[in-house]
């Protein structure tokens, strides 16, 4: 009788023995296996399963039912399925782009996964202040593939509506309407962690401003309530494996139909956190790189998306002249703001961003905590005025100067 029949969070100790158990033929009989966790996020345990003679790897990533980033938070751990499902479908749709599922497996909420440790962690490689060429190019063939292809559209609607039965994540997007959407403005459970040299500057700019709380409650409402697309739900880059000639999206376990500009903002957010790090280390080559790729994204983005739109749109209303283009505005509009929102919620939230985190020197820390406020509250209030990737740029340098002249 296998002791993997009922649910248990795996040691190191356990693979072993369950790599064999669910997929025998995977490593030879006479494998030496070595394991390590290598878990580096809030929620999963990640265990890498080395056979020391040939070198063969895989990954077995386990859901706990309590979260790592804290005990007290706990939640299904069918999110498991959620992210090995979406894999799968996403390996259809942007090919090359995520890794490969082996298997998952329900009872033990694990998967086996294709090892990218050829790869490294985007974010880690930022903060020693790596380029990668290929990124923006990557990233949007990723975003423009998994999103639009599964919209109403593309799609046919009752296949879409399927989908978003099956991609119905109740807890997951709690989280974010909590952590992003909520908390941010009024520290409602006292969870927000804000750098003491900024303490009155957060209770001004975003505890006390009811204009941008009504932004934020509109905002809330639609990430709520808009299954435009398949999102990647944390599309960060430490959701990201990159190498000089390869990009690799994973940990896709917050996926679920929402607004598309939700996961595209976070890309260019993220890339500002890597000009926080970069700024901070005095490093202006690589600052320019992250605000040209942040450029090269939304660009790159809006080109294929209506080259991919013109080819697969299905729906005879949406075939209508200007309507693509209007599609388009708003999913921008939405980019603005979600790249707002994640700015704002990794400064002062309970998640914060290693990039920023990291900065030694306090007063250069704060310095960033502010930018990334100011630039965050010009993106969300004035979104529906952002159309390239220029307006993004420039709302940063913006930022910088009026961070810089107060
Ligand atoms: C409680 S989980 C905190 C954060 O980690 C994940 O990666 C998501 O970004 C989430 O908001
Ligand atoms: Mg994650």
């Amino acid at each position: 009788m296998s002791r993997f029949t009922g649910y248990f969070l795996m040691k190191e100790g356990d693979i072993p023995d369950y790599v064999r158990f669910e997929f025998p033929d995977y490593f030879d009989d006479g494998a030496k296996l070595s394991v390590r966790e290598i878990g580096d996020g809030n929620l999963n345990y990640v265990f890498r399963v080395v056979d020391e003679r040939s070198g063969k790897s895989i990954i077995v990533k386990q859901a706990g039912e309590q979260l790592r980033i804290s005990a007290e938070m706990r939640i299904s751990t069918d999110r498991n399925r959620i992210e090995s499902e979406i894999l799968l479908l996403q390996d259809k749709y942007a090919p090359g782009l995520v890794p490969r599922i082996f298997k998952y497996d329900t009872v033990m909420c694990a998967c086996l996964m294709e090892d990218l440790s050829d790869h490294r962690l985007m974010r880690y490689a930022l903060m020693e202040h790596k380029t990668f060429p290929r990124f923006a190019d990557d990233i949007t063939t990723y975003m423009v593939n998994t999103l639009l292809n599964t919209t109403d559209v593309v799609m046919e609607h009752k296949a879409k509506k399927e989908l978003v039965k099956s991609f119905i994540n109740p807890e997951l997007c709690e989280i974010t309407e909590d952590l992003i959407y909520t908390e941010p403005y009024n520290d409602a459970k006292g969870r927000n962690i804000v750098t003491p040299e900024n303490l009155d500057f957060v209770k001004k700019e975003l505890y006390g401003d009811r204009a941008l709380h009504l932004e934020i409650a509109k905002l809330k409402f639609d990430f709520m309530n808009n299954a435009q697309a398949l999102l990647h739900g944390d599309l960060h880059t430490g959701s990201i494996f990159v190498k000089e000639d390869s990009t690799k999206i994973f940990d896709p376990e917050f996926a679920f139909y929402g607004p598309m500009g939700y996961d595209i903002g976070n890309v260019i957010a993220n890339l500002f956190f890597a000009w926080d790090n970069g700024d901070a280390a005095g490093n202006g080559v690589f600052c320019e790189w992250t605000l040209v790729t942040a450029v090269e994204v939304i660009d790159l983005f809006r080109k294929k998306f209506l080259a991919e739109y013109a080819k697969k749109v299905t729906d005879i209303m949406a075939k209508t002249e200007g309507f693509a283009e209007y599609y388009l505005g708003t999913i921008i509009a939405d980019t603005a703001a979600g790249a707002g929102t994640e700015l704002i919620r990794r400064t002062v939230g309970m998640a914060q961003v290693k990039d920023v985190t990291t900065i030694a020197d306090r007063a250069k820390r704060a310095r960033a905590e502010r930018i990334n406020i100011l630039c965050a509250k010009d993106l969300i209030m004035n979104r529906a005025a952002f159309k390239t990737g220029d307006d993004f740029v420039a709302a940063f340098r913006g930022a910088v100067k009026a961070v810089d002249a107060l």
